[in-house]
């Protein structure tokens, strides 16, 4: 039947398509952390097919060598022990683990992602006048917030670094947890609110590479992208004017407090210059001025604590609905409220 045959060698092929929209990222990546953390994968993987392989292997051999209508085979029904193959078979896996074991080991240290970069790549060390970017990344939502505190401006979904100069990202989140992923740059690291979490990387290559969020934070999780550019030092500095010379203005408190409302699949945006108490306020969840920041919360507490007058220390704050999209986000319920209103 020359129809089911067609049909049985396109349904063959059906696989392949699959694999075509593989993009192995992970394993051509574009910055050094992730190109060691890409090696990591792989020699794991080769570690383990030395088990695997002969044991595939041998199950089909013995299979066939032992089949009943085989009758040159050795027939052995009481045969039940042999040290040499004890061994070998208790030796390897051994050998594998103390392997694994060591590697895991010396990469969990080295590519701690709390650990400053001592190498730019294989070849190149850290020098010490070499001064890390910073960037600080909060994950709204379901857009990225990058604020550049040495450079005083902020960005929305869009990120761009300096090719082979070391970056130092603090990440938070305002609401929900998230993770930060560069698959080009870096492994993922959790985006938390109320905490900050590290990671230090750096880009090897120009180009434009994907970022996202890749831990499910809700309706708008799949719009949650931004393009992060690795560019050479000319084209990051005229980057850097562009985003200055934005006619967004500054992005204050008020304004935070605005984008901070969720929305989906935003656009790139610029901020010509950023509040520069706002990522602490992010961090320590007081950027609405009326409540406690949790550092001065945790410092009162580290003291003793306000005693009885500090139950009263607090406010109801108003229900957020979510349609009520001019409204600044606020979570329902009681919060403590802040001891004095002056700027810090
Ligand atoms: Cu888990």
């Amino acid at each position: 039947m020359p129809i089911l045959h067609t049909l049985r060698r396109w349904l063959l092929l059906l696989p392949l398509a699959f694999l075509a929209g593989c993009n192995t990222v992970l394993l051509n990546p574009s910055g050094d952390i992730a190109n060691q953390q890409g090696r990591l994968i792989v020699v794991s993987t080769v570690l383990m097919l030395i088990i695997i392989i002969p044991v595939i292997a041998l199950t089909v051999f013995f299979a066939w060598r032992y089949r009943a209508s085989n009758k040159e085979a050795i027939y052995k029904p009481n045969w039940d022990h042999s040290t040499q193959l004890e061994l070998a078979i208790w030796a390897a896996p051994l050998l594998i683990i103390i392997a694994l074991g060591a590697i895991t080991w010396i990469s969990t240290h080295t590519l701690d992602p709390y650990r400053p970069l001592s190498r730019i790549d294989a070849q190149r060390p850290v020098t010490a006048d070499i001064k890390p970017l910073t960037v600080e990344v909060v994950a709204l939502d379901w857009k990225w917030l990058f604020i550049y505190p040495e450079q005083g401006f902020a960005t929305v979904n869009e990120l761009a670094a300096p090719v082979d100069r070391p970056i130092t990202f603090k990440i938070t989140a305002s609401s929900v947890m998230n993770s930060f992923f560069i698959p080009a740059l870096a492994g993922q690291i959790y985006a938390m609110p109320g905490m900050e979490t590290k990671l230090h990387a750096v880009i090897n290559a120009p180009g434009e590479f994907d970022g996202f969020s890749a831990n499910y934070s809700g309706a708008g999780f799949s719009g949650m992208r931004f393009k992060f550019h690795g560019l050479s030092n000319a084209d990051f500095d005229q980057w850097v004017r562009k985003v200055k010379s934005s006619p967004e203005g500054e992005l204050s408190r008020e304004r935070y407090q605005k984008l901070e409302v969720p929305s989906e699949r935003e656009p790139a945006k610029h901020f010509a210059s950023v509040s520069p108490d706002l990522y602490g306020a992010i961090l320590n969840r007081c950027v609405d001025r009326s409540k406690m920041c949790m550092s001065q919360m945790m410092a009162i507490d580290a003291d003793g604590g306000l005693g009885k007058p500090g139950a009263y220390n607090v406010a109801t704050a108003k229900p957020w609905q979510p349609d009520d999209i001019n409204s600044p986000k606020r979570a329902y319920g009681k919060y403590v409220t802040a001891m004095c209103t002056t700027e810090e």
